[in-house]
């Protein structure tokens, strides 16, 4: 039975990676890091059959620890500091966990098992103010946060274990992917969660800010695939996950209320604490090398994505009563 070990595994991607993985047949390792209260809800449904170690990517002696203990063929790097807008509120940090945090984990396999095959959770907005229409791996990067500034480092330390020590290491750049189980801060779920709480009287206004930025949003699950294929190829590379469509937080705000047999003009308030201090206007990705070498491809589109987003909003709501937690 192979064995992989996912750090970030109570987070939206960790989550369908491991029930994928699951249904692969693996044996699953989960890396927590310690919280006074914990924060599985997520993982819930499949806890019991997955082994949860506490670690953080802060200290590379849990880490090192981790993997002399449970020997994993595979490592899936997803944990991150991955809110955009918190990337400008605490830049340091957000360089420890997201870019730091790869180092610590790439010198931990090469002290403890050079074979270990390695996945990088990389990220489309290290090409913030792109370069080239659509983005493919060749793309030159101009991040435009702290985050994705974090991304880069963490991309190109990855590339450099693989060429340096011979690492079987892979960053795989995705594009935004979301799902039912996406923070409720980002701005789709923000959206359809909302949607569903005014459909059902709990609310009245959505405050939003750039309407305008467009995104190539594809559908969390169908991303992990791709991750598990770049581990399973012959050789060690790079590769973009994403649609090869894009739209604007406009499109999904009129496609989401139109679900829901709204009108999306009527409720959604622009509201300048939104905006963020360098913006990604556009991303749409060209996923033909996933396709190519991989046969990886997407199954989901973007009407569909916003409709199984909405409707598993009302059906939550409806099933167990708000207990939204305020945000932003
Ligand atoms: P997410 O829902 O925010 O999950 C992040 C995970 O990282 C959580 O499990 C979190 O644990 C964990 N974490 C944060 N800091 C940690 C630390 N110091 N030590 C250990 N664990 C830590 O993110 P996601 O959407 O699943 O994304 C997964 C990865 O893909 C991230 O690296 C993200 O940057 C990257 N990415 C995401 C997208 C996307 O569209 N979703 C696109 C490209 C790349 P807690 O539960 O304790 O907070
Ligand atoms: O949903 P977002 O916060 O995602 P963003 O910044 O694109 O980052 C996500 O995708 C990246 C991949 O490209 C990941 F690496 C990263 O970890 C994360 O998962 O914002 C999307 C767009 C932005 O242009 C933002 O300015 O929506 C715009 N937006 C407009 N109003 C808003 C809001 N974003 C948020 N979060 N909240 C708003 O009220």
């Amino acid at each position: 039975m192979p064995k992989a070990l996912i750090t970030g595994i109570t987070g939206q991607d960790g989550s369908y990676l491991a029930e994928f993985l699951l249904d692969q047949g693996y044996e699953v390792v989960g890396m927590v890091r310690r919280t006074s209260t914990v924060n599985f809800d997520r993982i819930r449904q499949f806890q019991d059959r997955i082994a949860v170690v506490q670690g953080d990517l802060l200290d590379q002696v849990s880490l090192i620890n981790i993997l002399h203990e449970h020997r994993p063929q595979e490592v899936y790097n997803l944990a991150a500091q991955s809110f955009v807008p918190t990337s400008f509120e605490q830049p340091v940090l957000t360089g420890e966990f997201t870019a730091l945090g790869v180092t610590r984990m790439l010198d931990a396999i090469r002290t403890v098992d050079r074979s270990i095959r390695f996945y990088q959770a990389s990220s489309s907005e290290m090409f913030g103010k792109v370069h080239e229409v659509p983005q493919r791996e060749t793309t030159p990067f101009h991040p435009r946060s702290p985050y994705g500034v974090a991304k880069v480092y963490g991309h190109w330390i990855t590339i450099n274990y693989r060429e340096s020590y011979d690492l079987f290491a892979c960053s795989g750049i995705l594009f935004n992917h979301e799902s039912p189980r996406r923070g409720l801060e980002f701005v789709t779920r923000k959206i359809t969660h909302t949607v569903a709480r005014i459909k059902l009287g709990l609310a009245e206004e959505l405050r939003l800010g750039n309407l305008d930025a467009r995104r190539d949003w594809g559908f969390a699950p169908d991303y992990v695939r791709g991750m598990w294929r770049m581990l399973q190829h012959d050789r060690p590379d790079d590769y973009v996950i994403a649609t090869g469509e894009t739209h604007s937080v406009r499109e999904f705000c009129q496609e989401a209320f139109g679900h829901a047999g709204l009108d999306w003009e009527k409720h959604v308030v622009a509201d300048p604490r939104y905006f963020r201090p360098a913006e990604v206007d556009l991303l749409v990705g060209d996923a033909g090398k996933a396709a190519r070498v991989l046969g990886w491809k997407p199954a989901v589109t973007f009407r569909d994505l916003v409709r199984i987003m909405v409707d598993a909003d009302l059906a939550a709501l409806r099933q167990g009563g708000d207990h939204t937690p305020r945000v932003g």
